[in-house]
């Protein structure tokens, strides 16, 4: 018998790789405010709300901005961000993810997304996967950022299962550890030196599937 009654999947990272698109877009902000952004910083800004973003950018350049232009800064991101993203298309679904997906809804397990973005519902129509899902939490939902649970809470409480019976997929530092304040097992999905606090990890979703998730929540859960 399976214990898994719901799984939630992180978005960025997990299902599309929009980090990209993320760096591409700050790397515009930063050369417009003379700030040296590297892709090792990105790395920092996975899971990350886009304020909070915004806020450690502004750190790596040393620089004090009052809130109108914070706004004003994060708003010409997202602008150009939506330009990226505006022109996905379904083959940026990232290898395995659909199949997993599908074996889920076969063996009657809720499926779920919490991500922080705030971009989520436009990502899942582009890329055509907005109704593989039972519910979304998002960056429009949400009051607290990861690592706080909220994200995670709110969608399981979106797919009527108790937070003890979810799996997290995650694949940044902050959402590992919101799903276990969320008191949920976590997948780590990347390099399992980074991903340490996660109860297991995987390079991707295309290294998943039924049979190893109900032999890795029996490790974990006896
Ligand atoms: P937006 P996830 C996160 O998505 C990204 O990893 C993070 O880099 C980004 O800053 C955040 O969403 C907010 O995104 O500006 O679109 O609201 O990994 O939680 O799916
Ligand atoms: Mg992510």
């Amino acid at each position: 018998m399976m214990h898994t009654a719901a799984c939630i999947f992180d978005l960025d990272g997990v299902i599309v790789d929009t980090a990209r698109y993320h760096f591409l877009a700050w790397k515009r902000l930063t050369d417009q405010l003379g700030i040296h952004f590297t892709e090792e910083d990105n790395e920092r800004l996975k899971g990350v709300s886009r304020m909070a973003s915004l806020e450690i950018i502004l750190g790596i350049g040393n620089r004090k901005v009052n809130e109108r232009q914070k706004q004003e800064y994060a708003t010409l991101k997202n602008s150009w961000y939506i330009d990226y993203i505006s022109k996905m298309t379904p083959d940026e679904v990232l290898p395995g993810c659909l199949t997993f997906i599908e074996e889920l809804r076969n063996a009657n397990v809720r499926v779920a997304i919490g991500s922080a973005s705030k971009n989520t519902p436009m990502i899942l129509e582009r890329v055509g996967i907005r109704d593989l899902f039972d519910a979304i939490a998002d960056g429009n939902i949400v009051r607290e950022a990861k690592p706080n649970p909220e994200v995670f809470i709110k969608a399981a409480e979106m797919v009527g299962i108790k937070p003890g019976k979810c799996v997290v997929f995650e694949d940044a530092v902050a959402g590992v550890q919101a799903a276990l304040n969320a008191g949920m097992m976590c997948i780590g999905v990347g390099s399992p030196k980074i991903l340490r606090k996660a109860h297991f990890v995987v390079p991707g979703l295309n290294e998943m599937n039924l049979a190893k998730l109900i032999s890795i929540e029996k490790n974990i859960r006896e």
